[in-house]
């Protein structure tokens, strides 16, 4: 095998987020540090290429007869099976997986008579269920199967699984194996490394799902919640969200002022004095009655100096074409000078196009939040809008989507994205027009927050210098705390 194609294919499906380090839910029960989705493929002409030339070359030394037929496990592994079977002149079968729907239609589709032989095809495997489920409808029908090749294997118990059933696994990739290949590349950290490592060790899985150890509990320290901002810098998909993950933990403050103020005086004046505490300086630029191209300068000239991002909370949510309109052009010109935009997911991915088409000639990296929750009492969003708002985040865009806005602490699993949580004050409770407070402590512990948006907190105080401080060192003290209490 070729290793210097191997390992660059390898570097490749990380680069197309065929497989991403974090905190994933996994049908088996225990959050898993790796997630593997090769389903994106598909739209990598070159990476499909690639991946069937190597198992073709995989085939060539298992001197596999010519006659033998090729199965794809349903659905990633059909169009790989099916380059396979060109390239390497082997017929091939396809088996159903909805049969009982169609009810006169046959489980296995291709010609072939019983007795022959045949070899499954895998994208990627962990316990090996979904090999064995083929391998018996094959065999049901007659077919002899002794062998698998897999894309991946996650090392979770697959190859004894299906070996126990006389299937021989082979795989282009171990976990480590690309683990390993990451770690040369400078891509991941040694503690990743370490973290997934600890989690397949522990995390044996029998062919049935269930667990060999008794009482599996894997810590799992890609927890976004239990990582610091410099580590989490490495996860981001999003230039800019690396990039403030790297301010917030040089100037050690995750604070974002709301400067809703309605002259630009009242504004510069704060944020001269605010500045030094504050990771982002969050503006409504509408409200500002005397808003100007030199207020913008001025504001940029503080952000400079401050060492602060500038986020526009446009609340974007129309159509993509308008939007595009409304972030580039208009009397506020937001693509020219926010860093940061807020964006409803309501429109859908058309929403994140139509910004970025604004973007194509800008060099400066810029990004958005996207609203998965609001903080006011009854809000109308569901617990459903909220799930695919973080689908759409991680999806197509995932370059443009620095964080998500939202009041819950199970949303963001992903230690690459941010989570901006407002609705922050040192007295909890509601205001007359229910916007809903809690402690900064309680925000960044039971909320999960990353970034505070603190308001009126501040603007109301005597001395807004003194009480951004104030903000700043209770924000960072409680995410202190948050990190500690989730080391492993
Ligand atoms: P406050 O003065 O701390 O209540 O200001 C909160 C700011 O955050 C204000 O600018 C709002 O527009 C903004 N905000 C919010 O309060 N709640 C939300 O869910 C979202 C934004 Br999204």
């Amino acid at each position: 095998m070729d290793q210097a194609k191997l390992k660059k294919l390898g570097l490749r499906l990380f680069e197309i987020n065929a497989f991403k380090f974090g905190d994933f839910q996994m049908k088996v029960g225990i959050n898993s540090p790796v997630y593997f989705d090769l389903r994106v493929i598909v739209s990598y002409p070159d990476v499909m290429d690639t991946i069937a030339d190597l198992l073709t070359e995989f085939i060539k030394t298992m001197k596999v007869d010519t006659g033998v037929h090729l199965c794809g496990v349903p659905y990633t592994a059909l169009p790989i099976a099916t380059l396979i079977s060109v390239k390497a002149n082997q017929p091939m079968l396809i088996r159903r997986k909805e049969t009982k729907n169609y009810g006169t239609k046959k489980l296995i589709e291709g010609k072939f008579s019983a007795g022959d032989k045949c070899l499954i095809i895998e994208d990627v495997v962990t316990s090996g269920s979904s090999i064995l489920d083929t391998v018996n409808d094959l065999r049901s029908e007659g077919l002899v199967v002794t062998d698998a090749i897999v894309v991946v294997d996650r090392e979770q118990g697959g190859a004894k699984n299906t070996e126990e059933k006389g299937v021989k696994m082979h795989s282009l990739f171990t976990l480590s194996y690309l683990l390993n290949t990451l770690l040369e590349a400078g891509r991941i950290e040694e503690k990743t490394v370490q973290s997934v490592a600890r989690y397949i060790e522990s995390a044996q899985i029998r062919s049935d799902g269930s667990f060999i150890k008794q009482d599996v509990k894997v810590v799992n320290s890609l927890n976004r919640l239990g990582m610091t901002f410099e580590t989490r810098a490495a996860f981001a998909v999003c230039p800019i969200a690396r990039e403030l993950m790297k301010l917030i933990a040089s100037k050690k403050t995750t604070l974002c002022l709301a400067a809703d103020l309605s002259t630009s005086d009242e504004i510069l004046n704060l944020v001269e004095k605010a500045g030094p505490y504050i990771c982002i300086l969050k503006t409504h630029a509408d409200i500002v009655d005397d808003y100007s191209e030199a207020f913008i300068k001025s504001l940029q000239s503080l952000a400079e100096k401050h060492n602060f991002m500038i986020m526009e909370d446009r609340k974007f949510a129309d159509i993509g074409s308008t939007v595009a309109l409304q972030y580039s052009n208009g009397p506020f010109r937001i693509a020219d000078w926010a860093d940061l935009v807020t964006v409803h997911s309501l429109p859908g991915q058309g929403i994140l196009k139509g910004l970025r088409m604004v973007l194509n000639n800008c060099t400066q990296p810029k990004g958005a939040f996207l609203l998965a929750e609001m903080s006011s009492q009854g809000n109308l969003v569901s617990p459903q809008y909220s799930a695919a708002t973080i689908k759409m985040a991680t999806e197509t865009d995932a370059e443009f989507v620095a964080g998500i806005v939202c009041q819950s602490p199970g949303l963001v699993t992903f230690p690459g994205l941010l989570q901006l949580t407002p609705g922050v004050k040192i007295e909890q409770g509601v205001d007359e027009l229910d916007q809903q407070y809690s402690t900064p402590e309680y925000v960044v512990s039971e909320k999960g927050a990353d970034i505070c948006v603190v308001g009126r907190g501040i603007l109301n105080s005597k001395n807004p210098e003194h009480t951004a401080k104030l903000y700043r060192d209770r924000l960072w003290e409680a995410y202190c705390v948050r990190i500690l209490k989730y080391d492993v």
